[in-house]
């Protein structure tokens, strides 16, 4: 039986929802973050060093990083299904997005949330205008700029196709949900970007989508 480790309001909500989508049987076990600190409990380092979450274990796997567990469930459940067939064109775009929402979506939308919060931070009265003068300028200089271009190229891929990977739903548009639904609550995707927001209409209609929502608990991003 596949477990999920699965974090409140985190990346494990995507695990859950490829289960559903490739209809598998498997059980999770719930982790609630810090209501300060928002990190993952310490429990979680006992399942895998680095303590984050996703992290699944199937057998004798313990398997962390969530495009690698997606490959690996995809891979070996998945009978061919959620994934274009090897060597077409929408292979190489379906890997492309796969290793995109991590590695470039999401790092200038952790970098927001981080430097919102150290805006808002309680310091002493002579520190904080420094540190809110820091915080902005680096949002507007850097953090944004590389969030609405990511937005801007996002949004036209998507007027190449209906979903990222070509015109069938696949294991790339769950990878891809984490962050749209991040820049939905703290980058700036709005109505301005009606091809993002449909796609996230879309996905979240989705009754796979909707029972791994049941099976998680309460999803709400961190802003
Ligand atoms: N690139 C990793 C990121 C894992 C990650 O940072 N997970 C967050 C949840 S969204 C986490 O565990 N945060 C709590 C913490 O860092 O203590 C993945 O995709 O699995």
């Amino acid at each position: 039986m596949i477990l999920v480790h699965h974090l409140n309001n985190s990346r494990s909500q995507r695990v859950l929802w490829l289960l559903e989508e490739l209809g598998l049987e498997y059980e999770v076990k719930r982790y609630q973050r810090d209501a300060k600190t928002m990190l993952a409990p310490p429990e979680l380092r006992q399942v895998h060093p680095l303590g984050k979450s996703p992290v699944i274990s199937d057998g004798e796997l313990t398997i962390a990083e969530s495009g690698a567990i997606v490959e690996y469930l995809v891979a070996k459940y998945g009978n061919d299904r959620l994934v274009p067939a090897p060597g077409t064109p929408e292979r190489l775009r379906y890997t492309y997005w796969l290793h995109f929402a991590e590695g470039t979506a999401m790092p200038p939308l952790l970098l927001k949330l981080i430097f919102d919060r150290i805006e808002k931070a309680p310091a002493p009265f002579f520190v904080r205008p420094i540190a809110r003068a820091i915080a902005g300028r680096t949002k507007s200089a850097f953090i944004q700029p590389n969030i609405d271009r990511n937005l801007d190229f996002m949004e036209s891929e998507l007027g190449k196709s209906t979903w990222f990977a070509g015109n069938d739903f696949t294991a790339a548009d769950i990878q891809m949900s984490f962050p749209l639904e991040a820049a939905a609550v703290r980058g700036g995707l709005d109505a301005s970007r009606p091809k993002l927001m449909a796609f996230l209409e879309r996905i979240h209609a989705r009754p796979a989508y909707q029972r791994a929502l049941e099976r998680g608990g309460k999803y709400a991003l961190l802003r």
